[in-house]
């Protein structure tokens, strides 16, 4: 697997032993405008990356969204789409995901034949990415849109399995979600048996809502945080300058 600028960016980051902080904007919650306000906040803020998507997409004007985001912020724009629907030429990059936690083929390989022409066409650079959603508490859009199981948050090893074989499949990054506004984020356990089996990048996303979350999973193993939800709060940009500066000034594995 080829690997483009925005990926070097994170193995570069990960080999100096810099964790980063990602924020998630979903274009059902913002207008483009809002959005690209919030983007440019977050990058004041000090967030490495912007990851744009979201698990149902109500609002049709992806594109535009996207587009906006890019035009107001020099941090790379990644996609981070809940189907083939969800891409975009103005965007840097795409985490070309496979929900390897899951069984259904739709998500393994369906919509990643349906995306993968348009990727070469519009010439963004997709990052290999095994997707694992894990148990949190409640049931999350990605369960229920995807018609699978998440694993089991009591079972480590699992996880650990799962990131590995991913690896040796040609994945260049493993993403441990707990779901959008998650209960409860991905216990400590995990991102540290799922760090301690792979080589390569493990990000953590899903119900992160402080610093202190934050620093724990960066203390048991990920490289990347990532944050959406919280920005939805009425003080939601404080909180996000509070967890990238955490995050930037902890180191990760
Ligand atoms: C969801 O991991 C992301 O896909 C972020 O989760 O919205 O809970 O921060 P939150």
């Amino acid at each position: 697997m080829t690997q483009g600028p925005v990926l070097e960016n994170v193995l570069k980051r990960v080999k100096a032993g810099k964790a980063s902080h990602w924020v998630l904007l979903d274009p059902d919650d913002f207008s483009p405008k809002e959005g690209a306000r919030i983007a440019a906040s977050a990058e004041s803020a000090g967030v490495n990356a912007v990851l744009v998507g979201g698990s149902l997409m109500r609002s049709n004007n992806f594109d535009d969204f996207v587009h906006g985001v890019k035009e107001s912020v020099s941090l790379p724009v990644i996609l981070f789409p809940g189907d083939a629907t969800q891409l975009s030429r103005h965007a840097d990059a795409v985490l070309f995901l496979s929900l390897v936690s899951g069984r259904n083929p739709v998500n393994l390989i369906g919509e990643q034949v349906k995306g993968a022409p348009v990727i070469k066409e519009f010439g963004i650079e997709p990052i290999s990415t095994a997707y694992m959603l894990v148990e949190s508490g409640a049931v999350s859009s990605v369960e229920f849109m995807s018609n699978t199981r998440p694993l089991p948050r009591k079972k480590p090893m699992i996880a650990a399995a799962h990131a590995l074989a991913a690896q040796y499949m040609g994945m260049q990054m493993v993403y441990l979600e707990a779901g959008s506004g998650a209960p409860c984020s991905v216990p400590p356990n995990m991102v540290k048996a799922v760090g301690d089996y792979v080589d390569i990048p493990v990000i953590v996303g899903g119900g992160i809502r402080d610093a202190a979350t934050a620093r724990e999973k960066l203390q048991a193993g990920a490289n990347v945080i990532v944050t959406g939800n919280l920005l939805l709060a009425p003080d939601g940009v404080s909180k996000l300058e509070e967890i990238a500066r955490a995050v930037t000034g902890e180191t990760s594995r």
